[in-house]
């Protein structure tokens, strides 16, 4: 069978050329138990593959062989030529005039996280109303679209605007046919099969909701500006969960966080690969070093850059101190409600998220199809500037950030408040 249409339609795609894409997917993933696909994709997923011209000749999804020597997608190598990233949320009009000004309506979701925005399509936004969206997503954490008209080709385009050029290589789970260098696949079926994709939680927390994650937090230079568009998704579950670390941050006590600013946390990876220099050919997870408290170059702000799966050390501290601190920040970070924005989707939504500045986890509470695609946009090497401010500082927010605890009020009261 000759390959679907390879360049982008505006033809309405039939029931006939579903039908025969789908033969043509199970023909190809037939007998290929190697790197390559094993399913079909829900009709949505495949109507916007066949309208943006995707040829899904060879399977789906795709899994390239992922490399086995730590370094070859760990680090900077595909990054712009070694030029410093430049967040297009520091070229942006404060009051993003560009951007509201054109949707039909913009809501924030929570006082501390979460933006939905009406009335746009990302595809068509200017490069001013980018670079707004850019600081909108940096204060606000994750910014939310629905009703998407959106390709793969659009969607990467967006991201490599948001990376200033760079996106994130995911060598190790499936990617969309095409765009293996660039566009993964989230797909609930595929970890049925046992296949790796991005994957948000791991085996042992299934049930247990401890997935809080940031997106390869042991990366050198981390994923930044993060876009999830869900084609296929059920009606009444499977809802995704951030968490803001500036509000983490700044629900920390004045003598807390004079402890943390500075301090170097060790992240590891889930991933294990082969060292280059290993003799034995084991496998190691990557270890990395960063601060523990960075600061946004956009907002300027503080963040708590932690999460339970990932930050597993704190330099200079003793193991028992060290664990008693990460577990205590994890609480805060992970379990307050208030930090949090909970969101429920349907079809065609594109969530975008700045993976340096929040947590996320996914509701387990579903077991229909959720299908999607995600581009992750390279940021920056976490720094941490000791005259920057929480945000809490920074706007002023009264009554939210955690003062210290009274302890001479409390004696005088008689131990009672
Ligand atoms: O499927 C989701 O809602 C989120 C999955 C996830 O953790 C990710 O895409 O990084
Ligand atoms: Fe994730």
């Amino acid at each position: 069978m000759a390959p679907i249409a390879l360049t982008q339609t505006t033809r309405e795609i039939t029931e006939a050329d579903l039908a025969a894409s789908r033969a043509q997917i199970e023909a190809a993933n037939v007998g290929q138990k190697g790197f390559t696909g094993f399913g079909v994709p829900p009709d949505a997923a495949l109507r916007r593959y066949l309208k943006a011209g995707i040829d899904l000749s060879s399977g789906y999804p795709a899994y390239p062989r992922r490399p086995d020597v730590a370094g070859a997608s760990v680090g900077e190598a595909h990054l712009r030529g070694g030029k410093p990233y430049v967040d297009p949320g520091t070229r942006a009009d404060k009051d993003k005039k560009a951007l509201f000004g054109a949707a039909s309506a913009v809501r924030n979701l929570t006082k501390h996280i979460g933006t939905e925005i009406v009335g746009l399509q990302l595809a068509d936004l200017t490069d001013t109303q980018r670079d707004e969206l850019a600081l909108l997503v940096a204060e606000r954490g994750v910014v939310f679209f629905r009703d998407q008209d959106l390709s793969p080709h659009d969607q990467l385009a967006l991201g490599k605007y948001l990376g200033d050029g760079a996106v994130h290589r995911d060598d190790s789970i499936a990617n969309v046919p095409g765009f293996e260098d660039s566009l993964t696949v989230v797909w609930e079926t595929a970890r049925l099969y046992k296949r790796s994709f991005r994957n948000p939680w791991p085996e042992y927390d299934v049930g247990r909701g401890h997935g809080w994650h940031v997106d390869e937090i042991y990366q050198p230079v981390t994923l930044g500006y993060t876009h999830l568009y869900q084609d296929t998704v059920p009606d009444d579950s499977g809802d995704t969960l951030w968490a803001s670390g500036y509000a983490a941050y700044d629900l920390l006590s004045p003598g807390l966080k004079k402890i943390v600013d500075g301090l170097t946390g060790i992240y590891k990876s889930q991933i294990t690969y082969k060292p280059a220099d290993s003799a034995s050919g084991a496998e190691v997870p990557v270890l990395h070093r960063a601060p523990l408290v960075r600061t946004h170059p956009a907002t300027g702000w503080k963040t708590l850059f932690t999460a339970s799966r990932g930050l597993i050390g704190l330099e200079g501290f003793d193991k028992a101190e060290s664990d008693v601190l990460i577990k205590y920040l994890n609480d805060v970070a992970e379990n307050s409600i208030e930090t949090q924005v909970r969101f429920h989707w349907t079809p065609g939504t594109s969530a975008i998220w700045d993976n340096r500045v929040v947590i996320h986890t996914i509701a387990r509470d579903f077991d229909g199809e959720r299908h999607g695609t995600r581009v992750s946009s390279l940021s920056d090497k976490p720094v941490f500037d000791p005259a920057s401010k929480s945000r809490g500082e920074a706007l002023g927010i009264a009554g939210w950030t955690t003062p210290a605890w009274d302890v001479e009020q409390f004696f005088k009261s008689g131990y009672s408040a």
